[in-house]
């Protein structure tokens, strides 16, 4: 009798267990944020060098979009992350689905969420950053991001670092972004590998 009170407790402790890791997996996707961001600031706006694929006359994704107000935040070596405001000038979503760079071995479009334990936590954004038709999507500390997640070399300020993102039409655009001292965006990296963002201020 004392052995099978025993087993029914295992049981449901077994069974809480893997309702709190089912809870875990769910990730807040709200933070698409058409946050007011000023983008009046005339000269940094960085037109899309687009690569058309030719499908007759409807323009590329890459074509309708722009990366204004880009910086990437200054590391000495690990990794960093690249920030702006794309704005979507057709009648159409577009969706940015990858990012490259020299300035890192591999590229995630991440967002920024509050985990279980109320901690600021940033995972890969599953189909990419939707920019809505005629609108903006904004990339800043504490939201979405493009992470550099390996660093080739250090970023200083003032250095500037090409980034080409790739659209889902398959359609890319280059854009240019300088690198800004920042002492924020530390938030941790919530992978398969569990890293932590370097505080590289
Ligand atoms: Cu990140």
């Amino acid at each position: 009798m004392t052995i099978r009170i025993t087993t029914n407790r295992l049981l449901i402790a077994l069974t809480v267990g893997a309702i709190a890791l089912t809870g875990c997996s769910s990730t807040d996707s709200s933070s698409t944020s058409t946050s007011g961001t000023d983008t009046s600031s005339a000269g940094s706006s960085t037109s899309a060098a687009s690569s058309s694929t030719g499908s007759g006359s409807t323009a590329t994704a890459a074509e309708a979009v722009t990366l204004d107000d880009a910086w990437v935040k200054a590391a000495d070596a690990g990794m960093s992350a690249a920030f702006g405001v794309l704005s979507n000038s057709s009648d159409a979503d577009v969706t940015v689905t990858a990012a490259a760079s020299p300035a890192s071995t591999m590229l995630e479009l991440h967002q920024t969420v509050t985990n279980d334990a109320g901690e600021m936590v940033m995972t890969p954004v599953e189909g990419g950053f939707v920019v809505p038709a005629g609108g903006t999507l904004a990339l800043e500390p504490g939201g979405n991001h493009i992470m550099l997640m390996d660093l080739t070399g250090p970023l200083v300020a003032g250095d500037e670092v090409p980034v080409t993102l790739t659209f889902a039409d398959g359609s890319t655009a280059e854009f240019t972004a300088p690198v800004k001292d920042y002492s924020g965006a530390n938030e941790s990296y919530e992978g398969d590998s569990g890293m932590t963002m370097d505080s590289g201020s």
